[in-house]
Formats: C-alpha cells, structure tokens, sequence
C-alpha cells in the first residue's frame, strides 16, 4: 500500500464538486485516510508550492489557491501517487482523457480542478505539510 496526497482546489469546491470528485476517488477503490477543509493564505499556498517559486506562473497558481477554500487528502492505494495522477489525467484540462477528473471539472491549465503529488518525496513532503502523523491513524 502507499499513501499520495491530494487537493481539491478552490474552482472545484466552489464550483460544489467536492462530492463528486470525492465519491470518485472511493469508487475507484482508494482509501481516504484523512481529510479536510482549508481556507489557505497566500504565504501556505506559497510553502506549499515552494518547488514552483522561480516558474512564471508562481503568482498566478499561489493567488488562485488562496482564493477560496479546498479540500485537502491523504489517499491510500496499491500505486497510489500514479493512480491519483490517472485519476486526474493531464494538467492542462484541454489535454485530458475523456473521463478524467480535470477533463471533467477542470476550468483551465491554472484552475485544473485537483492536485496530487508526482512522487515518494513530494508525497512525504505535501502530506507532512497538511497532516500530522496522529491525523492519519
Ligand atoms: P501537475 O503536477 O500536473 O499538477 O502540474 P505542474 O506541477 O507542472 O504544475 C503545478 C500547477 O501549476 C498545475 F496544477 C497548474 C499550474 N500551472 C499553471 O498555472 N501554468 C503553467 O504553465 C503550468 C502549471
């Protein structure tokens, strides 16, 4: 089993998709080990994106993740940090697969509906950032 850590950003909570996307991840067989709701600052979205800060879209991304509430996640699975990033299909909602969550609820390559981590140490990372070890028992 491993765990992946995922978001559900601010246009798709806002947009009232949480519980779709939510019933989703449990249809596609993932274990929700924990789970909450998050209003960010614009300085956590900023620690969180961190690897991001030298990019030309760090404002844009930082801005638009501070800008209403999210859901944030812990996932568990057999492959979890490549099946959530199946799940979610491409970045940019344009180029993804039919049947993906960003092809269905995403608005743009900026607001793309979900996030989830794309390896080991930046799952260890961004679920370390949310949760603390007692939250996820
Ligand atoms: P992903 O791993 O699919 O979330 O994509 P990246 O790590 O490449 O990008 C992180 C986030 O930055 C994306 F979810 C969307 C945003 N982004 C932009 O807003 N503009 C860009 O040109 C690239 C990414």
């Amino acid at each position: 089993m491993e765990r992946t850590f995922a978001i559900i950003k601010p246009n798709a909570f806002a947009d009232g998709n949480s519980g779709k996307i939510i019933s989703r991840i449990y249809d596609e067989g993932f274990k929700v080990v924990g789970l909450k709701k998050l209003y960010l600052s614009k300085v956590e979205a900023e620690g969180f994106y961190y690897v991001h800060k030298e990019r030309p879209f760090f404002a844009e991304l930082t801005d638009f993740m501070s800008s209403g509430p999210c859901v944030v996640m812990v996932l568990e699975a057999d492959n979890a940090i490549q099946k959530w990033r199946d799940l979610m299909g491409a970045t940019n909602p344009a180029d993804a697969t039919e049947g993906t969550l960003r092809r269905q609820f995403g608005a743009s390559l900026g607001e793309n509906a979900t996030h989830g981590s794309d390896a080991p140490d930046t799952a260890a990372f961004e679920m370390g950032y949310f949760f603390s070890g007692l939250e996820l028992l």
